[in-house]
């Protein structure tokens, strides 16, 4: 790559990043955005671009909307680096990654992380047999080949469950099940939460159209689901669980497991910035201010890895981000900056007010976010929940030293599947708060990466 220092550089080419790479190029930046899809579109636009009438048809209006942001970002004069893993950032503004089995490595004066959300871990006993995917996972294959697994069985809870429960009706293989983990008392505390709700009312409507949508088609749902385990011999053959005081046991070939999004905080960790454990979200944020400024003068950060808000907001932070960094930047005044982004932020703030009610009404339950001890929670190297109490006896308080006593986090997905279950067990066990208790420490390369990758890097 050339030694071109790029303005501003953006990670992630979903709704936030997209949305900031146009509004930093409007203002007269250089920008570069990049992203480990082939197409502009991140998790929720994923290919909205080559997408055939009949997959517009089955992921819905919301998905098409995608279409209106990827187009004029593909025309803008945003370079797009597609298909980039990137494995190393810099507070100094370096960028590694590789494209095509080579390692390069870009620079900016200001870095915009838009990496987005993952799916939380649902470490249930029997989630790491073939057949059982996550719910997302199953909505990639419907978003890139159109392909929906049939009679499958959908486990745990959130928004985001029954859209893809609704898009396989739409697909024409509709779930055999839904095995639901909220309760009751989860609904009656979201209640207090129905101001915020009614003013996010066009979520309201979406979910209960969703819901009517999975009732006409006839799926069978439970609800308050407790004691959940997949069992197979060589795969996974049939889910059972406790829901109403009965017991139930549904055999199926694919079994699609979902407990809502968290940041994907991949990025921020091995920079160092400052995290905090959000106790609605349950998860771990990157402490930013309204702008997306993090901890360090020249990262910001926006959408879904800044904490979850869904794409209308991520796309919103991506511009209130951009105008942000131009600031920092002294590409545009404070005053400018303020004006530009005053409506943005009003949007915003009403855009967030379905979150708290959501957060608490579709909240992961203890027995998921604390296994019992015979589950596997470090799907790598094998370590079960009851080895991590075991390490807390021994005396770890910390995510980082349950490495040394046993390998978890130390695989090749670098604690993305075990790391907040880590933590929570550990936090428990202790009496520590998460904060107190900690993530695990993320380092470079923070994607698998070859020697040959390397050996294959040019310096200009
Ligand atoms: C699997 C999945 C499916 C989802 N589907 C929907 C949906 O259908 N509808 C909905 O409303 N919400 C959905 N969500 C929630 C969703 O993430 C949105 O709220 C929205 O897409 C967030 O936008 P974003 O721009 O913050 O991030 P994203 O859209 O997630 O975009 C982030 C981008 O960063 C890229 N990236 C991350 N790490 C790297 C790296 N190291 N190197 C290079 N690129 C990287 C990713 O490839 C991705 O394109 C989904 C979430 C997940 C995890």
């Amino acid at each position: 790559m050339s030694n071109k220092v790029f303005d501003i550089a953006v990670i992630g080419a979903g709704p936030a990043g997209m949305s900031a790479a146009l509004e930093a190029e409007k203002h007269g930046a250089s920008v570069v955005l990049l992203d480990e899809q082939s197409q502009p579109g991140g998790q929720i636009y994923r290919n909205v671009l080559t997408a055939t009438r009949r997959q517009f048809t089955t992921l819905g209006s919301d998905y098409a909307k995608g279409a209106a942001l990827a187009k004029p970002f593909l025309e803008s004069a945003v370079m797009h680096l597609a298909g980039v893993s990137v494995w190393q950032v810099t507070q100094g503004g370096h960028i590694g990654f590789s494209k095509d089995g080579k390692a390069d490595q870009i620079r900016a004066r200001h870095i915009i992380v838009a990496t987005g959300a993952t799916e939380r871990p649902v470490p249930i006993p029997g989630w790491t047999l073939p057949g059982v995917l996550t719910a997302g996972a199953a909505q990639i294959l419907l978003k890139s080949g159109g392909f929906a697994a049939p009679s499958a069985v959908l486990v745990g809870a959130g928004p985001l469950l029954y859209l893809v429960a609704a898009q396989m009706v739409a697909a024409g293989s509709p779930p055999k099940a839904l095995v639901e983990t909220q309760t009751q008392k989860n609904l009656r505390a979201a209640l207090e939460h129905l101001g915020g709700a009614l003013r996010g009312w066009r979520y309201l409507l979406k979910g209960i159209g969703l819901i009517a949508q999975l009732k006409r088609a006839g799926v069978q749902r439970y609800s308050a689901a407790t004691e959940i385990e997949i069992s197979g011999s060589d795969c996974a053959e049939a889910v059972s669980f406790k829901a109403k005081g009965r017991h139930h046991r549904i055999e199926a070939e694919t079994f699609l497991v979902h407990l809502g999004v968290v940041p994907n905080t991949q990025i921020t960790r091995s920079l160092r910035l400052e995290h905090r454990y959000d106790d609605t979200q349950r998860c771990f944020k990157p402490i930013s201010d309204a702008y997306g400024h993090t901890s360090s003068n020249a990262i910001s950060i926006a959408g879904d890895s800044a904490g979850i808000g869904g794409a209308v907001v991520a796309a919103l932070s991506g511009r209130i981000a951009a105008l942000g960094a131009l600031q920092k930047l002294e590409m545009i005044a404070e005053t400018t900056r303020d004006e530009v982004a005053r409506p943005l932020l009003l949007k915003r703030e009403k855009e967030l007010s379905i979150r708290p009610f959501l957060d608490t009404a579709y909240a992961p339950p203890e027995e998921i976010l604390r296994p019992a001890d015979g589950t596997i929670i470090c799907r790598c190297e094998e370590v079960t929940a009851g080895d991590i109490r075991r390490f807390a006896v021994l005396g770890c308080k910390g995510p980082n030293q349950a490495k040394a006593f046993g390998r978890s986090g130390m695989g090749p997905c670098q604690g993305r599947f075990c790391g907040l279950t880590v933590t929570e067990i550990l936090a428990k066990e202790t009496g520590q708060s998460q904060d107190e208790t900690g993530a695990f420490r993320i380092r470079t390369p923070l994607k698998p990466v070859t020697l040959g990758e390397l050996a294959a890097y040019e310096a200009e």
